[in-house]
């Protein structure tokens, strides 16, 4: 049976027909069709964000915590174009995000007409494809397309510009069965994995270092069933953080800039690397030159030009983690890996956040994972506190530390937290921010009270922003540039959005002002105020070896 509907029902029927729910976005003149359509579909709740910026790290934070793709919307011109920031994001770190702007009509397109930008043209990079389209008949195909292109192999964003015309288009329509476009993934050559298991057998110093591949992949178990079977050590990286359990004995630890130096040094000193769902890049590596020098690599990628892009292989293997390693598992024989596991833990020290009592990091995290039992997933933003988290929070389930890894985006916690509350609406969710990443995108504290979105903000207020201090200090004479930052009286501030806030200055508090943000129904917000000049040791030197490590302040 067809039907005569504009380009606009067509979208919103086929963002239902294709399981989505959620719409993170913001309307204007070329997308009010989109939106004049919008109330007739109650499956499609719609979240007005206070900026598009925050509808992109929304979507993202909704497709991270779900496994889903994220959707947001944008009109044409400055609307879309806010929502660069955020597509970017999604792009570094594989996440399957699927924006739809709105567009100039087509007889306007290429005359510089009110709010038009090429938004087509300008996202091409930062996206896995992007489509204008120009005849609502194609609509339907485009949105499915669309969403199955972010989610297929590694997953990306992915944006749909469409003429405000094409939107008003009127047309019979039948309604789709649910084409397949995905491509069946690529499986793993049998050879590679008896090649890896081989290595795997003869290894003296073998490592396994794992990335956010392995939680897009969902292998968890197989990751941690090869880990037990062969007794490797397992490195985790930023992005892979919670792919497997913090206090297992296998578990090293975080690699890079700012790993440990037992990691790193394990590295150095490893004769095989197998690497599942990492990009090997230069946060990771250090100095290409000198990275794992006496290490032949094993990569396994779901992403063909992943393999020796970074890092020469000795084997590449591409496929999806969760296949892979299951292979892995099947073809590797069992053994242990004492006499090394002992090596490298002689020389394991505890993280260092360069903190005496007080408020340090340790202290204010223990306080959130004791009042949330740790069940609670940690968003953070970009800067000293990431590293914090990253180094100290003690994740117990996968999957539950979100960060922007690849681009590092200031202002991603608090919108990206919105979206993963979405996702997880009973759990609780926390996002971490500086006082400088918090102040970039506060005014979603606003969709937070309108939308009822719980979700609790921890500010660590240093009075700077940090990480570049950090780095004034060490590599710039301790000239800091731009560096101190204001802040407002963030309880007032949270007051005037209607919601509670707190600030603590002494460590004794914090349990119970943590426990009692954490209880009240809704959005809170926790000031943190640290030491202004701490700094995140150990630090690997821009362009310096992973051997080279800064440990403490000179
Ligand atoms: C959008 C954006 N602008 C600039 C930077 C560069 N940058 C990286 S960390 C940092 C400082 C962050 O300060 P703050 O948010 O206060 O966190 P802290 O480091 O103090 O924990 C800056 C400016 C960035 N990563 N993202």
């Amino acid at each position: 049976m067809t039907e005569i509907v504009s380009g606009a029902q067509i979208l919103c029927r086929t963002l239902v027909a294709a399981g989505v729910d959620t719409l993170f976005g913001y309307p204007g003149g070329a997308i009010m069709p989109f939106y004049h359509a919008l109330p007739e579909y109650p499956g499609l709740r719609h979240i007005l964000v206070r900026h598009e910026q925050a509808a992109a790290h929304a979507a993202d934070g909704y497709a991270r915590a779900s496994g889903r793709v994220g959707v947001c919307v944008a009109t044409s011109g400055p609307g879309a174009t806010n929502l660069v920031t955020g597509l970017a994001t999604a792009h570094m770190d594989s996440s399957p995000v699927v924006a739809i702007t709105g567009q100039v009509s087509r007889a306007m397109i290429g005359r510089d007409a009110f709010q038009e930008t090429d938004i087509v043209g300008i996202t091409l990079p930062i996206t896995k494809q992007s489509y204008l389209v120009q005849d609502a008949a194609e609509l339907a195909d485009v949105v499915l397309e669309a969403i199955a292109v972010a989610q297929h192999g590694r997953p990306g964003p992915v944006l749909i510009d469409v003429p405000k015309d094409v939107q008003n288009q009127k047309l019979e329509f039948a309604p789709s069965v649910g084409a397949q476009h995905a491509a069946p993934l690529p499986t793993a050559p049998d050879d590679g994995v008896g090649r890896a298991a081989a290595l795997i057998a003869a290894a003296q110093r073998p490592l396994l270092m794992i990335g956010h591949g392995v939680i897009l992949a969902n292998a968890y178990a197989e990751v941690r069933a090869l880990a037990e079977k062969t007794g490797i050590p397992v490195i985790t990286t930023l992005l892979g953080i919670s792919a497997f359990p913090e206090g297992h004995p296998l578990h090293l630890g975080m690699p890079g800039m700012h790993g440990e130096v037992h990691v790193n040094r394990a590295i150095q000193r490893a004769d095989l690397i197998v690497g599942i769902g990492l990009r090997f890049d230069d946060r990771v590596t250090g100095n290409l030159a000198a990275f794992a020098p006496h290490a032949q690599i094993v990569h396994v990628d779901v992403d063909r030009t992943e393999i020796g892009r970074n890092v020469p292989v000795a084997v590449g293997i591409v496929g999806d983690a969760k296949t892979v390693t299951r292979q892995l598992v099947a073809a590797t024989a069992t053994r242990r890996c004492d006499a090394w596991r002992a090596e490298i833990e002689a020389g394991r020290r505890l993280p260092d956040a360069s903190f005496r009592g007080g408020m340090s990091p340790e202290a204010i995290l223990s306080a959130i994972r004791d009042a949330t039992d740790g069940a609670c997933t940690i968003v953070t933003d970009v800067g000293q506190h990431q590293m914090w988290v990253a180094k100290l929070f003690p994740y117990r389930r996968p999957n539950t530390h979100i960060t922007s890894g690849g681009l590092g985006t200031m202002g991603f916690a608090v919108p990206a937290a919105m979206g993963v509350h979405v996702a997880r609406p009973g759990e609780p969710v926390w996002a971490i921010s500086g006082d400088g990443g918090f102040q970039m995108n506060m005014a979603e504290m606003a969709t937070m009270v309108q939308e009822g979105l719980t979700v609790k903000l921890a500010v660590f207020n240093n009075g700077y922003l940090g990480m570049v201090r950090q780095w004034q200090q060490f590599f710039h004479g301790k000239r800091y540039s731009s560096t101190p930052i204001w802040s407002p009286d963030y309880v007032k501030l949270a007051a005037a959005y209607g919601i509670p806030g707190y600030r603590v200055e002494d460590a004794s508090d914090l349990a119970d002002v943590v426990s009692r943000a954490n209880a009240v129904p809704g959005p809170a917000l926790v000031e943190f105020v640290i030491e202004q000049e701490a700094n995140v040791f150990p630090m690997i030197p821009p362009g310096g070896s992973l051997s080279e490590p800064i440990e403490a302040a000179v």
